[in-house]
């Protein structure tokens, strides 16, 4: 890849889109922010007036094939990810796709196989979390086994609020996802059946919508996973995972530093500390790695990080996850043979 700065365009400049165009912008080394472009091409024109020689394109298309754009950031909703990805992956360009990678397994799985064709990988999945210091720590002393192996993995996933429109199926693909993939990621193995439990809702959940929900996954190995994802928590955003293994166990995303105390009156139900507000605050250092581990591998003509096939395992898990959402029964997740893939 040029030996100059990787110029950037970044496709969807809502929530995370912008705070990636900024981050691009401010923050990562060896890249430059070039271009942006929306279906809102006002939002995508305020965006770009912000920073010095960036372009509003009107036609995201036009984005991924413009020649001045070395590489792409797709943070659209996934809706529209497979033309979006498809393009780039027929550009040639290097990309770094939101999750999830698309909403169905059958195209997510097209996905797969339009890179495997190519014979290169192009496509770096956006799981942040593998980039989360200490989500990294914990992955690195569980591959030490020191702490045997590992036989349950307890998630919480919290956000502070969402809107209406934010229903029961979001919550499995946009949310549960990030889980899903912690999940494959800690122990290395596929998830083979996935059951979506429906607590009582919040009384802050709209009419219809299952908030929280619990969702159980079986690993191929036999281990088992829980998680709670909670979206109108009205607190702030809280993401945990506690991996029980034979000799201890780990947690990543724990309250820490400071004094630890709880008291009635003002006080009620503070630790100490602060509860970040919203991903873009509990994750900002892992987005940045992330981000920046992407152009580096990009200059070396690489991908890091999670993959397509990442992409459409989450995919093809959350799949199943609707359906068990509908009947709270357990749902085998069928996934493709990666032999036969080619
Ligand atoms: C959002 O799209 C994210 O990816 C956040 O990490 C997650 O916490 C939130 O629930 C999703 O809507």
């Amino acid at each position: 890849m040029a030996d100059h700065e990787l110029r950037v365009g970044v496709i969807g400049v809502g929530l995370m889109g912008t705070d990636h165009a900024h981050r691009i912008a401010r923050r990562l080394a060896n890249a430059r922010l070039v271009a942006v472009s929306d279906p809102d091409t006002a939002r995508a024109q305020a965006v770009a007036g912000l920073y010095d020689g960036v372009r509003a394109i009107d036609d995201v298309l036009d984005l991924v094939d413009d020649d001045d754009v070395d590489a792409v950031v797709i943070a659209s909703p996934g809706p529209v990810h497979e033309e979006q990805v498809l393009a780039c992956l027929e550009a040639g360009k290097y990309t770094l796709c939101e999750k999830p990678l698309t909403t169905e397994s059958a195209s997510s799985l097209r996905l797969v196989r339009a890179e495997r064709d190519r014979g290169k990988p192009l496509i770096q999945l956006g799981f942040m979390r593998r980039f989360d210091p200490e989500y990294v720590r914990m992955k690195e002393l569980l591959s030490t086994g020191r702490l045997g192996r590992t036989l349950v993995v307890h998630n919480t996933h919290r956000n502070k609020d969402a809107s209406d429109s934010f229903r029961s199926e979001m919550i499995v693909r946009d949310s549960l996802v990030h889980e899903v993939d912690v999940a494959r990621f800690v122990f290395d193995e596929e998830i083979e059946e996935i059951t979506v439990l429906s607590p009582a809702p919040s009384g802050h959940s709209p009419r219809g919508v299952v908030d929280p929900q619990v969702a159980i996954f079986r690993m191929t190995g036999g281990g088992v996973v829980t998680n709670e994802v909670f979206i109108r928590s009205q607190v702030g955003y809280e993401v945990r995972c506690e991996v029980v293994c034979e000799r201890g166990t780990v947690i990543a995303g724990r309250p820490w530093g400071g004094l630890y105390s709880t008291a009635v009156g003002e006080a009620d139900g503070s630790w100490g500390g602060a509860v970040p507000a919203d991903f873009r605050a509990r994750f900002a250092r892992a987005y940045d790695l992330e981000l920046q581990a992407w152009v580096d591998a990009c200059h070396r003509g690489e991908v890091v990080g999670p993959s397509t096939w990442d992409g459409y395992a989450a995919t093809a898990v959350c799949e199943a996850g609707l359906k068990s959402l509908a009947t709270g029964a357990p749902v085998p997740v069928d996934l493709a043979d990666v032999a036969t893939l080619g």
